[in-house]
C-alpha cells in the first residue's frame, strides 16, 4: 500500500515525465506571480491587460506546442493540458486569453498556412506581441456555424468579406483575425482569412455588460467589405473541420483548464471549512461538508485521469474528436457543479470577490457554453452511438 496523498488522490504527479512537471511548476508560478495579484482587479473593472500576452509569451505559455523554431517550447498536449489548468487555476477568462492563441490562432496558422504565412505570424504570436482571435460564432449561427452569413466573394488578386461574428474572445485588443467564411471562389465551401488590425472595413467593438469571463475581453467583428489578397487565404484546409480541427485542440485543454479552476473551489472549501467554526466545531467535520468535499475530490480526480489520457492519445496521434467531447462535457459541467457547491459552503463570504469562489462559479457558465455547449457535445456523442443525428 502507500500513503493516500488526498489532493492528488491517482498520483497524477506520477503519470507525468520530468519535462511535464517542470512546464507545469513554471505555469504555476507564473500564474500566481503576475495573474492572481490582478484578477479582482481585472474582473470588476471588466478590464483585460493587452500586456498580459507578452508576459505569458515570455514565460513560454503561448503555442507550446509548436516546433521551437517559432520560438515555442515544442512541448506535447499533456504539457499544454497541465499549461490550461494552471492558468485556469487563477481564472477561466485568462486561460481563454492563452487557449484562443495557442490552440485557434497559432494551430490554424502552423496547421493549414503557407510557409510565407507561418514565418509572419507565427514568432509574433508565441512571444505574445501580436495578439490573436478567432471569429467563427456570428449573431445567427451559434451551435451550427454551418449555417454562418458572412462571404467571401472573389475580386481581382483577391477577396472581400462581408459579415459580422459575435462573441469574438480578444477580437477588441486583436492585431490578427483568424476568420471563417463561405467562399463563391471554392463553391461556397468555408475557408479561413488572416486579417490584419486597421484593414479598411474592418472593426471590433467590445460587448460589454458581462456578468461571467469578465477578465477577458471580447467583441464582435464587423466585416464591412473588407478586401485582402489572395496570401490571406489558408490554404490547406476547406470546409467545416478546418474550424473543427482547431476546435478539438482548444476543447480538449479547456477539459484540463476546468478542473484547475474546480481545484481551487475544493480547496478553497476544505480550508474554510477546517477554519470557520459554527455550533462549536469546525464545518469540516460535519457529515454534509464531507460529502461535498468527497464528490469534489472524486469528480477532479477522475476527469484528470480522463484528460491525461485523452491527451496521451492525442500525443500518440490516436484521439478522436468524440473523445474530445467525453472530456470537455464532463469537466466543464462537474466544475461549474463544484464551484457552485463552494459558493454555497462560504455561506455570506461567497459571494465575496476575495474568496475567489462565485467568480469561478460565474466564468464556468461560459465555458459550458463555449466551444460547443455542453447539450451539443451530448448530441455529437449520441450521433456516433447510434449513428442517428438529432440536430434537427
Ligand atoms: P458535421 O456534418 O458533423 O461535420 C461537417 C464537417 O466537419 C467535420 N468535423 C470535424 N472535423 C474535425 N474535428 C471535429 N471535431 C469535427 N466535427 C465535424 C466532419 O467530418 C465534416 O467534414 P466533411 O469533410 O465531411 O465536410 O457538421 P454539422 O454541421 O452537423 O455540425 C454539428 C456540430 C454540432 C457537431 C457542430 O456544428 C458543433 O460542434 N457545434 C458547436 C460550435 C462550436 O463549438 N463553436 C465554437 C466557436 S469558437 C469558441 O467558442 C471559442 S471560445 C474560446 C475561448 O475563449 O476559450
Ligand atoms: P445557441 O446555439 O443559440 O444555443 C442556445 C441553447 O440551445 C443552448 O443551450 C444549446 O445547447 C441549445 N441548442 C442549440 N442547438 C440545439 C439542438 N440542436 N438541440 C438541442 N439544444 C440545442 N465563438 C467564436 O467563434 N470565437 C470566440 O473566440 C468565442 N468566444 C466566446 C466567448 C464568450 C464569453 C462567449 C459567451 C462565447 C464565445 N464564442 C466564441 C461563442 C460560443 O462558441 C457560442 O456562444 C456557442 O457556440 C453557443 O452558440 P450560441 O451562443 O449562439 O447559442
Amino acid at each position: 500500500t502507500s500513503a493516500f496523498a488526498w489532493d492528488d488522490p491517482f498520483l497524477l504527479d506520477d503519470q507525468l515525465s520530468e519535462e511535464e512537471r517542470m512546464i507545469r511548476d513554471a505555469a504555476r508560478a507564473f500564474s500566481e506571480a503576475e495573474l492572481l495579484p490582478r484578477v479582482q482587479d481585472a474582473y470588476l473593472d471588466e478590464h483585460t491587460d493587452p500586456a498580459l500576452f507578452r508576459l505569458m509569451g515570455k514565460a513560454g505559455l503561448l503555442g507550446v506546442t509548436l516546433p521551437e523554431k517559432y520560438g515555442a517550447a515544442g512541448a506535447n498536449y499533456v504539457a499544454y493540458g497541465l499549461v490550461a489548468r494552471e492558468v485556469e487555476r487563477i481564472d477561466s477568462g485568462y486561460r481563454s486569453m492563452m487557449s484562443v492563441q495557442s490552440s485557434l490562432v497559432i494551430y490554424p496558422i502552423y496547421a493549414y498556412g503557407s510557409e510565407e504565412q507561418r514565418d509572419k505570424y507565427l514568432p509574433g504570436l508565441v512571444s505574445g506581441e501580436l495578439i490573436g482571435c478567432f471569429g467563427l460564432t456570428e449573431p445567427d449561427a451559434g451551435s451550427d456555424p454551418g449555417g454562418m452569413k458572412t462571404r467571401a466573394e472573389k475580386i481581382d488578386g483577391g477577396y472581400r468579406l462581408r459579415g459580422s461574428k459575435m462573441w469574438i474572445s480578444n477580437a477588441p485588443i486583436a492585431d490578427v483575425f483568424v476568420v471563417w467564411a463561405k467562399s463563391e471562389a471554392h463553391g461556397g465551401q468555408i475557408r479561413g482569412f488572416i486579417l490584419e488590425k486597421g484593414m479598411k472595413g474592418l472593426s471590433a467593438p467590445k460587448i460589454g455588460g458581462k456578468l461571467s469571463l469578465r477578465a477577458s475581453i471580447t467583441g464582435e467583428i464587423v466585416l464591412d467589405g473588407v478586401e485582402v489578397g489572395e496570401d490571406a487565404l489558408l490554404p490547406s484546409v476547406a470546409g467545416l473541420k478546418g474550424p473543427f480541427g482547431c476546435l478539438n485542440c482548444a476543447r480538449y485543454g479547456i477539459s484540463w483548464g476546468v478542473l484547475g479552476a474546480a481545484e481551487d473551489c475544493w480547496f478553497r472549501s476544505r480550508q474554510y471549512g477546517l477554519d470557520r467554526i459554527q455550533f462549536g466545531k469546525p464545518l469540516a467535520g460535519t457529515q454534509l461538508f464531507q460529502k461535498k468535499l468527497a464528490d469534489m475530490q472524486t469528480e477532479i480526480a477522475l476527469g484528470l485521469q480522463g484528460s491525461l489520457r485523452v491527451g496521451r492519445l492525442m500525443d500518440a496521434g490516436r484521439f478522436a474528436p468524440e473523445m474530445v467531447s467525453i472530456v470537455k462535457r464532463n469537466n466543464c459541467g462537474k466544475a461549474l457543479e463544484i464551484a457552485r457547491h463552494a459558493r454555497d459552503m462560504h455561506g455570506g463570504n461567497g459571494i465575496q470577490i476575495e474568496y475567489h469562489v462565485m467568480r469561478h462559479a460565474q466564468n464556468l457558465e461560459t465555458v459550458n457554453t463555449y466551444e460547443g455547449t455542453h447539450d451539443v457535445h451530448a448530441l455529437i456523442l449520441g450521433r456516433a452511438q447510434t449513428g442517428l443525428q438529432a440536430f434537427f
